[in-house]
């Protein structure tokens, strides 16, 4: 059996799992937001990383369904959250090319809010900067429909695409996710330290949201701290969990 097979077969036994990583906003200590992650366990293979599984479904167009499954168990986790007292709790879902550009993609996210409850603004889509400069033209009007629907959205990966700030200032984004490999040789690497301070400060005048990924160590908090970056995610404060594993953090704290 291929890959894609036993992909396929996996969606229907419930084989994949989503594991949820916080993001924390720094001054309050609070838990704002999880971003969903994708998780294959094979029955025989074992785990099998989303770096392998997503390329394949993006390939052969299983990430449709897919994505679909993923939206509606992250919204439905996230509305069982709210529902257990956990306020204001917001989930970003990672969004493929293939789905964003689907003509039934908006109906899809709004039948899905409906059917689980949750409030839009509590769902976060993560979109590349490749995704939406590939036709700026329609990546507007499929973002300016999300955003009157008040789905909240954001830029992942931020930097290493080809666009700018200055070209997003004309889509309706509500912020950026500074990309791991900008964070990951900060303070020391004078070039990376430079990206990540210009885009803090870009983002400061455009007024957009910011979070810094793939915070490790002290020393990266530090110096985003320092330039008032508000919000990161990372293992330096947590990897992606099961969904009970987060919820003993919930009543715990972190
Ligand atoms: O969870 P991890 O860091 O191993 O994820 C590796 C890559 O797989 C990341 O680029 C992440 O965005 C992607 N990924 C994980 N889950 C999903 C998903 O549900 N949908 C899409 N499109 N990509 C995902
Ligand atoms: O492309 P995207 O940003 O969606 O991918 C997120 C990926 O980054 C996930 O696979 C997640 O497991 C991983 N990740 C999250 N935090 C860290 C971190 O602090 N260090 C490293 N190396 N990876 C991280
Ligand atoms: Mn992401
Ligand atoms: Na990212």
């Amino acid at each position: 059996l291929n890959l894609e097979t036993s992909l396929r077969q996996a969606l229907k036994r419930g084989e994949l799992f989503l594991v949820y990583q916080p993001q924390l906003d720094l001054a309050s200590g609070r838990i704002t937001g999880v971003e969903a992650l994708a998780r294959w366990r094979h029955p025989e293979k074992g785990l099998i990383p989303p770096e392998k599984f997503i390329p394949i479904a993006e390939e052969t167009g299983l990430i449709l369904p897919l994505g679909e499954w993923v939206l509606r168990t992250a919204c439905a986790q996230a509305r069982a959250w709210q529902a257990a007292g956990v306020p204001g709790l917001r989930i970003a879902v990672n969004v493929s090319a293939r789905q964003f550009n689907h003509p039934e993609f908006l109906e899809t996210v709004e039948r899905i809010l409906q059917e689980t409850g949750l409030d839009p603004n509590l769902l976060e889509l993560e979109l590349t900067e490749s995704i939406v400069m590939e036709n700026v033209q329609d990546a507007i009007m499929t973002l300016t429909d999300l955003k009157v629907r008040n789905i909240h959205l954001a830029i992942d990966d931020f930097g290493t695409g080809y666009s700018s700030l200055t070209y997003l200032k004309h889509f309706p984004i509500d912020r950026i996710k500074i990309a791991q490999e900008f964070v990951r040789d900060i303070p020391n690497d004078a070039d990376d330290a430079a990206i990540v301070e210009a885009i803090l400060a870009m983002a400061g005048s455009l007024n957009l949201e910011v979070i810094a990924e793939g915070v490790e160590r002290k020393d990266q908090l530090g110096f985003l701290h320092q330039r008032r970056c508000k919000e990161m995610q990372g293992y330096y404060f947590a990897r992606p969990m099961p969904a009970e594993q987060l919820a003993e953090i919930f009543s715990r704290g972190l």
